[in-house]
């Protein structure tokens, strides 16, 4: 930690801050990427910032990735303006760029550093308590894409090619079953037979948007609802994080996360498996609040997979999950052994309880 505090206090150096650093944490320990936030004496007033260090593994492209959170957030914070919002520094992250002007900063030793104003008086949840929840992680969702139908000067770089592209995941995995490079696939043939078993989930989106049937749009694609911040207060939906994967993608694919990680009242990593299903209440106040906006632009096709792309996108984790546990945990961040295991398993059961309910989540939506 001393070392961090160390190293943070010269990252800290670098960018457009009025203050000195008085203490730094780590903030959220995320799959990838690293997080504190940092406290500064500013004028004698205590503020925070988020510093944060790109995973390059992950992201092989960092300039890439802010070019489009600076054009995402400042395109997001004109049209707030331009509603006379209130309180648009809690709405949308505010990048504080380098002394020289960059939105990151290149260290000597090569890494990508970015800094963020703390947003204060707001909370993230790993798993959903309440309907209400759910209704704001759907709302805030679908008041980002909305937000970013109209973003202007072209398309946003891919930052991580491929990414939904459930063919490609899938074809991962069977490699990672044929090399089986650390012997594990033994020991994981339950959860490979029922990967394999599902593979006519994998081609439909990425079909109907070849033929062009659903569209391509600006998505978050990484909307899991610990990337939500709710005001402390009135439980709110504030703003939503973690924008280094918004890119063109399918509305479908940021719906079905969120599904993902609303629905079931459990970790991602629940081990108790008879803990984890698709709870009704919480998926209907889900698309309630994601349809109150994405709702005027989603067109037919799309709505008519809100209920398949839940299972799409909950299949689609696990089998990445897998993926890397058969690979020896390269590429999630584990803190326990077969950790990658587990959470493959709780996703895995959470398809099958959406698979139960696929008819009646759909039928909903028709209504709604
Ligand atoms: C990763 O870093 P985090 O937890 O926000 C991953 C997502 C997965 C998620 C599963 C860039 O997100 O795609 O859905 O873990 N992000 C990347 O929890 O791979
Ligand atoms: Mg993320």
């Amino acid at each position: 930690m001393a070392y961090k505090e160390k190293q943070l206090q010269n990252i800290s150096k670098q960018f457009q801050i009025y203050g000195e650093i008085l203490h730094a944490e780590t903030f959220k320990i995320g799959h990838i990427n690293e997080t504190y936030s940092a406290t500064y004496d500013q004028g004698g007033m205590r503020v925070r910032y988020i510093h944060q260090k790109i995973n390059k593994n992950v992201f092989k492209n960092p300039p890439a990735v802010m070019k489009n959170i600076m054009r995402v957030t400042t395109h997001i914070r004109r049209r707030l303006e331009a509603q006379d919002a209130r309180d648009i520094t809690r709405r949308s992250l505010v990048v504080i760029p380098t002394r020289d002007g960059q939105s990151h900063y290149r260290s000597p030793d090569g890494e990508y550093w970015r800094t963020f104003v703390f947003i204060e008086g707001v909370q993230t949840f790993e798993a959903v308590q309440s309907p209400d929840q759910a209704l704001q992680a759907g709302r805030a969702f679908g008041d980002f894409q909305s937000l970013l139908v109209d973003l202007p000067d072209g398309r946003l770089n891919e930052t991580i090619l491929g990414f939904h592209n459930t063919r490609q995941r899938f074809t991962a995995l069977q490699q990672a079953i044929q090399r089986d490079h650390v012997n594990r696939a033994q020991a994981a043939k339950p959860e490979i037979e029922f990967a394999l078993g599902h593979e006519s989930l994998v081609d439909v989106i990425l079909d109907a948007m070849a033929k062009k049937k659903i569209p391509e749009r600006i998505t978050h694609n990484d909307t899991k609802f610990n990337n939500v911040m709710l005001d402390t207060v009135t439980g709110e939906a504030k703003c939503v994080v973690d924008l280094d994967t918004v890119m063109p993608g399918c509305a479908l694919y940021d719906f079905g996360d969120m599904v993902r990680t609303t629905t079931s009242p459990t970790l991602e990593d629940e081990q108790d498996l008879s803990k984890v299903k698709m709870q009704m209440p919480m998926f209907k106040k889900l698309a309630e609040g994601y349809l109150a906006t994405a709702g005027r632009f989603l067109t037919r096709a799309e709505k008519a997979l809100i209920a398949f792309s839940g299972k799409l996108i909950t299949f689609e984790i696990g089998i990445r999950f897998l993926t890397d546990h058969l690979s020896g945990d390269t590429y999630f961040r584990i803190h326990r052994p077969d950790h990658n295991l587990d959470r493959c398993r709780t996703q895995f059961k959470l398809v099958e309880s959406i698979e139960r309910q696929e008819k009646a989540m759909q039928g909903y939506v028709d209504r709604l």
